[in-house]
């Protein structure tokens, strides 16, 4: 894409990145280029090519996040409403966390499902990464994985040569991610698919790391129901266990760096697929406890897909600031108030 003019926007964009990048910034911008020759124009390709993105930016590596950081800035403080000049907490421990099943009859939550995305070290991110240091990762990612134990003990399965079926089922399933997402594609990060990407799980499929998508790492762990402290404590195991051995990439300020500005901090993203027919039948409600209590709605096959059915993903919003513990408490919270705001609205 080329950077001499400045991009056109649609009247109806209303990406972050429409907001913040004014011409001058712009000029100031647009021929600077990282040490590992990220550019202004790879920064902002994703925002351009599509125009219904919400952010529309993707960080190269650590060193876009300072060089271009007039514009990642306030993009990074309007998503997670945090002051930069602190530096980013972290708790990592579930005993903190109050309260553990918004839905202990099991009447409302189908499952639950807490990520983080890591890089590596010593790499570019996912948009600059070279199929050589691709690949290079996913060895020294399933070196790691081949180390858990126990419950998270399990077997990495590369994308490479896996049957269409086996990956349509772990898709629908919820449990691999999907190929060809356009606002990854534009941001360089689907380079050499399905090359250097894959996904470990456990035997119960209740610990999964996903290698190379989005960001190098993207460590989950799920399951049904609402035991939203279990899937915190299994997260954590695991995740501290392959920070032994992998050299994860954190900025004191910035938290995890993550290819996309909205995952940094603690790069976590807590969710339940929630069944809520009452609420789905009165969206400005449902819209207005998501916006007090912090919470994102996503639909039912992940980021840009709908709802079906009455049933929703809810998460938190804010990674950033905030710690692990905090951001499932604002999902623990905020479910507690849906399905309160639920059982008025069937009453
Ligand atoms: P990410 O969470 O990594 O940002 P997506 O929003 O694309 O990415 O979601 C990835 C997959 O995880 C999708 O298939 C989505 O349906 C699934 N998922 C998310 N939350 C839950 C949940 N609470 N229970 C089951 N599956 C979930
Ligand atoms: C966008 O700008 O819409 C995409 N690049 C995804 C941004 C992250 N997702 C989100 O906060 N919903």
């Amino acid at each position: 894409m080329s950077v001499a003019d400045f991009p056109k926007f649609n009247l109806n964009c209303s990406s972050l990145l429409r907001k913040y990048l004014t011409k001058d910034l712009f000029k100031r911008l647009k021929d600077r280029k990282t040490s590992y020759g990220f550019t202004l124009g790879q920064v902002i390709c994703s925002g351009v090519v599509n125009q219904d993105s919400q952010i529309g930016v993707y960080a190269g590596d650590a060193e876009s996040y300072e060089l271009f950081s007039e514009l990642f800035e306030p993009i990074i403080v309007d998503y997670h409403d945090v002051n930069l000049d602190e530096n980013h907490p972290a708790n990592l421990d579930p005993a903190d966390l109050q309260g553990s099943n918004p839905d202990p009859a099991d009447q409302y939550i189908l499952s639950t499902r807490i990520r983080v995305g890591r890089n590596l070290a010593g790499m570019p991110l996912g948009p600059a990464v070279t199929r050589t240091q691709r690949n290079d990762i996913e060895q020294q990612v399933v070196s790691a994985l081949n180390s858990l134990n126990d419950e998270l003990e399990g077997k990495y399965y590369p994308l490479c040569g896996m049957k269409q079926t086996d990956k349509q089922r772990l898709i629908d399933d919820h449990f691999l991610f999907k190929a060809g997402d356009r606002f990854l594609e534009a941001a360089g990060l689907n380079r050499d698919w399905p090359e250097g990407r894959g996904i470990f799980h456990n035997h119960d499929k209740t610990f999964l790391v996903w290698v190379n998508e989005e960001d190098q790492l993207r460590i989950i762990s799920m399951q049904e129901g609402g035991d939203i402290a279990s899937v915190f404590q299994r997260l954590i195991n695991g995740v501290k266990h392959l920070g032994k051995t992998l050299p994860f990439l954190f900025d004191e300020r910035l938290g995890y760096l993550s290819s996309c500005p909205t995952n940094l901090g603690t790069a976590m993203r807590a969710s339940v697929h929630i069944r809520l027919p009452e609420l789905a039948q009165n969206m400005d409600r449902l819209k207005q406890l998501t916006d007090r209590y912090s919470l994102q709605i996503r639909g039912l096959h992940g980021e840009h897909s709908q709802s079906e059915g009455g049933v929703f993903d809810i998460s938190n919003r804010r990674r950033l600031g905030v710690t692990e513990v905090q951001c499932v408490q604002d999902l623990v919270d905020g479910v507690g108030a849906l399905i309160k705001a639920e059982q008025d609205l069937s009453s």
